[in-house]
This record gives C-alpha cells, sequence and structure tokens, in this order.
C-alpha cells in the first residue's frame, strides 16, 4: 500500500524514515519484504511507540507537541472490530487466519457524477499516494490513543467521485462475508457494519481514509485495506474495511444507531458533557499510559478539534450531536 508522499510543509529530512524502506511500494511487495527482513527488522526500533522515535512527516496544522503516538503494538492489539469477535484481543488473531485484503475493490456508487469500482491500490495512486497525520483518538467506550496514520483526505476521494447536487450524506460500508468471517454470523450487530456523514463533515479537511499506520500498511484488524477517521468524533464512525460508498439525498441509518438509537447517535460528536446512558464521557483512560488500565485525562469538547470543526454544527445543540 502507498504510505505518504512528502508536502511542502512538512518536517525536515532529518526528521524522517529513509524512504527505500516502504515508501510507495504496494503492499504486496511491501509485505514480502518485511517478511524477508524479518517484520519489524525493516524499521527503527524507535519507530514503535514515542513521539522522540517517531520519525514520519507531520502535517504541522496537526501537530501537537503534547500528543505522544501510542505504541504501534497497542494500536494493533487493542481492537473493535466485530466482525473477527468482540473482546479486543481477538480481532489481531481472527483476522489474519487467511481473510483476504488484497486485491480489494471498492465501490463509489450513488448520486455522483463519477461512480466506478476501484481496486484499492489504484484508488491511491489516482488519488496522489499519501500522508501522515497524527489524529487523537476517542472511543465511546471512554478509552483514547494517539495514532500516526497514513492515508488520504477524504475530500480527495469525493472530488473525484463529483457528487451531483443532490447529494448531503455519505455512507461507508464495510465488506459482508458471514461465510468466511464468524462475527458476521452472531446477531451483535446488522451486517454489513454500516457508516455515514454529512457531505460538508466528509469534506472537511480533518476527514481521512486510512491506509497505513506508523507508515505501515495497515493491518486486517484495523482496518484493511481502506478505512474511515474522522477525528472530532466517537471510534465507532471509523467504519473499517470499506467496500462501497455512497452518495446519498437521506441521512442513512449506521449500524450502531439502528442497534440502539437510545445510546447511540449519527453525529457521535465527541463531548464531554454528554454522558453515555450507562457511563460518563467526562474523562477517557490513555491506553499504553500510567499502567494496565491508562492514566485518566479529561475528554475535551470534538476530542480537541472544536476550532477546526465548530462551525460545521452552527445553530445545533451540541446535546443533541451525540
Ligand atoms: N467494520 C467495523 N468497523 C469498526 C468497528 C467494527 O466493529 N466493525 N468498530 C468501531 C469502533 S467501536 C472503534 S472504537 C474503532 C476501533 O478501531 P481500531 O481497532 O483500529 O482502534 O473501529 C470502528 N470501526
Ligand atoms: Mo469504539
Amino acid at each position: 500500500m502507498h504510505i505518504r508522499v512528502p508536502k511542502d510543509w512538512e518536517l525536515p529530512e532529518s526528521a524522517v524514515t529513509p524512504e527505500g524502506d516502504y515508501a510507495l511500494r504496494p503492499r504486496r511487495d511491501f509485505l514480502k519484504s518485511a517478511a524477508a527482513a524479518g517484520g519489524a527488522a525493516l524499521l527503527p526500533g524507535a519507530l514503535l511507540g514515542t513521539t522522540a522515535g517517531f520519525p514520519s512527516r507531520v502535517n504541522p496544522a496537526y501537530r501537537d507537541p503534547e500528543l505522544k503516538p501510542t505504541a504501534y503494538e497497542l494500536i494493533t492489539s487493542y481492537c473493535n472490530f466485530y466482525e473477527f469477535g468482540t473482546a479486543k484481543d481477538q480481532p489481531k488473531v481472527n483476522a489474519n487466519r487467511g481473510w483476504k485484503t488484497e486485491p480489494w475493490t471498492v465501490e463509489i456508487a450513488g448520486l455522483c457524477r463519477n461512480p466506478m469500482k476501484i481496486e484499492a491500490n489504484d484508488l491511491v495512486t489516482k488519488l496522489g499516494g499519501a500522508e501522515q497525520r497524527v489524529y487523537r483518538f476517542r472511543c465511546v467506550e471512554a478509552w483514547s490513543m494517539v495514532i500516526p496514520w497514513d492515508g488520504f483526505p477524504l475530500s480527495k476521494l469525493i472530488a473525484l467521485a463529483d457528487p451531483k447536487p443532490e447529494a448531503k450524506f455519505v455512507s461507508f460500508t464495510t465488506f459482508n462475508d458471514p461465510k468466511n468471517v464468524p462475527g458476521q454470523r452472531s446477531d451483535v450487530l446488522d451486517w454489513p457494519y454500516l457508516e455515514g456523514l454529512r457531505l460538508d463533515e466528509a469534506n472537511h479537511e480533518l476527514s481521512f481514509i486510512a491506509t497505513g499506520i506508523y507508515g505501515r500498511p495497515i493491518p486486517n484488524q484495523n482496518g484493511a485495506p481502506l478505512r474511515l477517521v474522522v477525528p472530532w468524533k466517537y471510534g465507532f464512525k471509523y467504519g473499517k474495511s470499506i467496500v462501497k460508498i455512497e452518495f446519498l439525498s437521506r441521512q442513512p441509518v449506521n449500524s450502531w444507531q439502528a442497534m440502539n438509537p437510545r445510546e447511540y447517535g449519527f453525529y457521535a460528536n465527541v463531548n464531554p458533557a454528554v454522558d453515555h446512558p450507562r457511563w460518563s464521557q467526562a474523562s477517557e483512560r490513555v491506553i499504553g499510559a500510567g499502567g494496565a488500565l491508562g492514566m485518566r485525562q479529561k475528554t475535551l469538547p470534538f476530542n480537541g478539534y472544536g476550532k477546526q470543526v465548530a462551525a460545521l454544527y452552527a445553530g445545533m445543540d451540541p446535546r443533541k450531536l451525540f
């Protein structure tokens, strides 16, 4: 998978991993050479974990000296991906038992002038490759991480699709494969997993499609090969392993809202002042900090991105935007 294309505003060369190791190679080649070199041996050990050892090029618009990226090992082993089990450690095991994410076809459909079916690697090439952004990540279950994503702004894909004026929403559908994916034979959720955004939210510069983590192809358990990232919203909005992106005139019903509309809404904007019916959202456990349970810190409105996104909700009651 394509990893990143440097931009003018990125960090100087001295802060960057040698490119030859992994930049801009198809995922297949990356995985082959990674296996040959003994996996993580390709990457400097310091890459995995701390801000100081984090060599990737970061968009300064999103750089925050207080953000300390969570260790790669934790991001990729503490997961929510109910298709592969409801316990945090199950997706890492179950999504890597022969489930294939390459090649991968994604369909762009609905109210747009340029619908298409396209292979994921080809889509990333067409959109000019990937860049890296470090974002806060807040799950509705009141835990958080900081994740260095690789990928591309969702607005680029939307421009390619060229939505018609009637398009007001966009939905993201995960694969549906109950034969091979055990979780989809259970009724924990209505499958396939579906998420949605208002079109202006989707076009916001923070909205992102991730193709990698820490400069490495995104692991199956984190939603290979393409997954949504909307950092001011709770993690359940970040639909994984997307097969269809559809432009709609009406607000879609997302899977969690369908499951339990009292507890989960469409907007799911992070808001410490609106408690989940069963627990407080005022604070969060920072995974990987301060022991097994994680250090507690205060949750920020819009997960810290209020300055950028609050205008999207002007005139709307923030308490209704859960
Ligand atoms: N298809 C699918 N996407 C999903 C989920 C899921 O169960 N299935 N879980 C969501 C939830 S609740 C969270 S918190 C994030 C977790 O992403 P991560 O495991 O990469 O940290 O993925 C979201 N996307
Ligand atoms: Mo979540």
